[in-house]
């Protein structure tokens, strides 16, 4: 590692700390360096706060920023948003050379603020260790590229390729597994269920992880069956907002509780679904099953990314199927135990 890809890997380190906190915003680091000392790191500590370059900045006096290197994990913004552009900060400071991790994907963003400080006689330095900053939010930059969320399914099977047993809420995984799935439903702005499972296994679809943000909890109920399940856990709890997809014009005149906000759909489509939830920001899906819903995103060509959690359990001829996935490989697939059961993990090639 050469001296600028040394101090970009701290910016990294610092954006790692905003980890489940900046929800819709990037995690971002920055380290202002100066004479080969590190004055000062900063982070973007909560989605709506002070961004990372001014988080470093504010702490130095203007005789440290003098002259000094910026290393930030993220171009610097030269929009107003929440926060006002980094850009003109960056250029009021003094700083001489501006060294960036991964040019911005958002387009309000992207290429405007390098150009910005290029013109204040900003020496600009980018693409230093970018695939490391820009794996520090794969979702975000899958979203700004692709306007469209990144969507994993999840599924829980048995040997025999089975889900459940008719109508039976069943545990297939171990309860390592179950806590990661705990775990990694944290990392998604979005669950998403069908109104089958919300009936018969009345999750919470919560997680471990404390966030200010938690993961909305989503039901597609295209025909309106929970306005006869009104006392289900995610339309009682109030611990995270649930949003329901519906068709259904009752279920919208129904009185929820707060947290409950419902969706009217133009049409049954899956992609008025997505459409919505793009809209909305949501970058990340994580879509819980079951295996209609599951197979209706295969149909529809719908998916990024598989996680299969596979118990060393038959449920025999009775058992329901899993869904039917399009021929085809894992892209890049990991391999995990969690107790006795295996968490495979990969890309779906979708042609
Ligand atoms: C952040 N934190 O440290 C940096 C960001 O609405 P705003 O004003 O917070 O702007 C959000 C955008 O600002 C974000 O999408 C990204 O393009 C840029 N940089 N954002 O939340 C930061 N540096
Ligand atoms: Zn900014």
């Amino acid at each position: 590692m050469n001296h600028d890809q040394a101090m970009m890997q701290l910016a990294i380190n610092a954006a790692k700390e905003g980890r489940f906190l900046t929800w819709q915003n990037p995690m971002v680091g920055a380290a202002v360096v100066k004479d080969g000392h590190v004055l000062a790191l900063g982070h973007h500590v909560k989605y709506g706060a002070v961004h990372a370059e001014r988080n470093a900045i504010e702490k130095l006096t203007p005789e440290q920023l003098f002259n000094a290197t910026l290393y930030v994990t993220l171009e610097p913004c030269n929009h107003q948003g929440k926060q006002p552009p980094c850009s003109e900060l960056i250029i009021h400071s003094k700083i001489k050379r501006v060294v960036i991790g991964q040019t911005d994907p958002h387009a309000l963003v992207t290429g405007k603020g390098i150009a910005r400080l290029k013109t204040a006689g900003i020496e600009v330095v980018t693409g230093v260790l970018a695939d490391q900053a820009a794996a520090l939010n794969p979702f975000y930059t899958y979203f700004f590229q692709h306007h469209q969320p990144w969507i994993t399914l999840k599924q829980a099977i048995s040997l025999d390729l089975k889900l459940s047993l008719p109508g039976q809420r069943i545990t297939l995984s171990s309860s390592a597994a179950l806590k990661q799935v705990h775990f990694e439903r944290a990392n998604y702005q979005g669950i998403l269920i069908g109104s089958e499972t919300a009936i018969i296994d009345d999750p919470s679809l919560l997680t471990t992880v404390k966030s200010p943000f938690p993961p909305i909890r989503m039901i597609i109920d295209r025909r309106g069956r929970l306005r006869n399940h009104p006392n289900l856990k995610l339309l009682t709890d109030g611990v995270a907002p649930t949003w329901i997809f519906t068709q259904n014009n009752q279920l919208g005149n129904h009185q929820w509780p707060a947290h409950v906000k419902v969706i009217s759909l133009a049409d049954g489509q899956l992609s008025s679904v997505i459409d919505y939830l793009t809209d909305q920001g949501i970058q990340s899906l994580y879509v819980e099953g079951g295996r209609r819903l599951h197979q209706a995103f295969c149909d529809a060509g719908l998916g990024n990314e598989l996680i299969t959690y596979l118990a060393p359990v038959t449920l025999g001829a009775n058992g329901v199927p899993a869904y039917q996935p399009k021929a085809g490989q894992l892209i890049k697939p990991s391999y995990q135990f969690f107790g006795n059961t295996i968490r495979i993990q990969g890309g779906i090639q979708n042609v």
